[in-house]
């Protein structure tokens, strides 16, 4: 397990970051001939770039060691987009313990502005009283329509959202290979990242529950389990899986690099499939709190387009071992 410490220099714009990649790579080069985590970014605007002393802030994101492996994508009765079975084969990575929180994406936009594509947008997908779910003004990563803490999953946060945090970070999002392989507990492959049989207590996650139907009596749910949450909840209130990650299945969906595709390119591709080179849809994985059995397996893929905003979608990063 290493822990990795982004610090980044506060930054008037989101352009204004994008302007620095290649100073930070270039400070990510240096920090690689230290062989000892945490290991700390610092990227610092040039002087013909900011006549306004830099602010710092600083996030933290842990994450956890993947080791390589191969397994079988894909699920051989679920839906058409996921057949067929087939084999990959995944390099070491690392992925972040916890999809990331409210706290962590609140730094990033303090430090440099940005704003989403729900708060440009005025909108964002949530669920409305009666537990259908409503496009909604004045929602967002802020209040996305329920209360949330500093620990919760952020959410209401778009592909191009998730994005922009990897860059600032310095790390990216996982490709949907590897985020099935974690949450499917590498070769296992099991139907949820608890194992195969039904949530219980902890050895569970934050899904479609017995709470959540006490709020919203029509909603289809993991029946006779009460996870305690109708919606997000703190980040790692559930057992981690194998490789110790934490709410793999379940609190909120996560956006992973990938472009959708109706067939996985991983059928051609059989090492480190990255997807489509272009497409409409991104792909997001895992489902979330308001999410069913079938929808929260671990080979369920779900798309949209990439400016989406919605309350039971968050995302995670991952970083490649030349990124550590
Ligand atoms: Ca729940």
């Amino acid at each position: 397990m290493a822990m990795f410490i982004g610090h980044v220099a506060h930054l008037a714009t989101a352009a204004a970051a994008r302007a620095l990649r290649p100073l930070r790579a270039r400070t990510r080069a240096r920090a690689l001939s230290a062989a000892l985590l945490p290991v700390v970014f610092a990227a610092v605007p040039a002087a013909s770039q900011s006549q306004v002393a830099p602010r710092a802030t600083a996030v933290a994101v842990e994450l956890v060691r993947v080791p390589a492996g191969e397994f079988e994508m894909g699920s051989k009765d679920g839906g058409d987009n996921e057949q067929p079975l087939h084999p990959v084969r995944i390099s070491e990575f690392s992925l972040g313990k916890t999809e990331v929180t409210v706290g962590q994406y609140r730094r990033f936009v303090e430090a440099t502005g940005y704003r989403t594509d729900a708060e440009k947008e005025g909108n964002c997908w949530t669920v409305g009283s009666s537990g259908n779910w409503l496009k909604q003004g004045g929602k967002s990563w802020r209040e996305p329509g329920f209360p949330q803490g500093d620990d919760h999953p952020v959410v209401c946060v778009s592909w191009n959202d998730a994005k922009a945090f990897a860059d600032w970070v310095g790390l990216r999002l996982p490709t949907e290979a590897e985020w099935e392989y974690a949450a499917g507990n590498g070769a296992r492959h099991t139907r949820y990242s608890w194992g195969d049989g039904n949530p219980s207590g902890r050895r569970g996650g934050n899904v479609a529950d017995e709470s959540a139907k006490r709020r919203w009596l029509w909603w289809k749910i993991f029946s006779g389990y009460d996870d305690g949450y109708q919606t997000t909840a703190p980040v790692c209130s559930f057992e981690p899986n194998d490789f110790g990650l934490c709410d793999m299945t379940g609190n909120a969906w996560e956006w992973v690099s990938d472009w959708y595709g109706d067939r996985y390119d991983a059928e051609n591709t059989r090492d480190n499939p990255s997807g489509p080179t272009a497409g409409s849809n991104r792909v997001y994985r895992g489902g979330g709190w308001y999410h069913v059995p079938r929808d929260a397996r671990v080979t369920y893929r779900g798309r949209n387009v990439p400016v989406l905003g919605s309350a039971v979608i968050g995302f995670r990063l991952a970083s490649s071992p030349s990124q550590r």
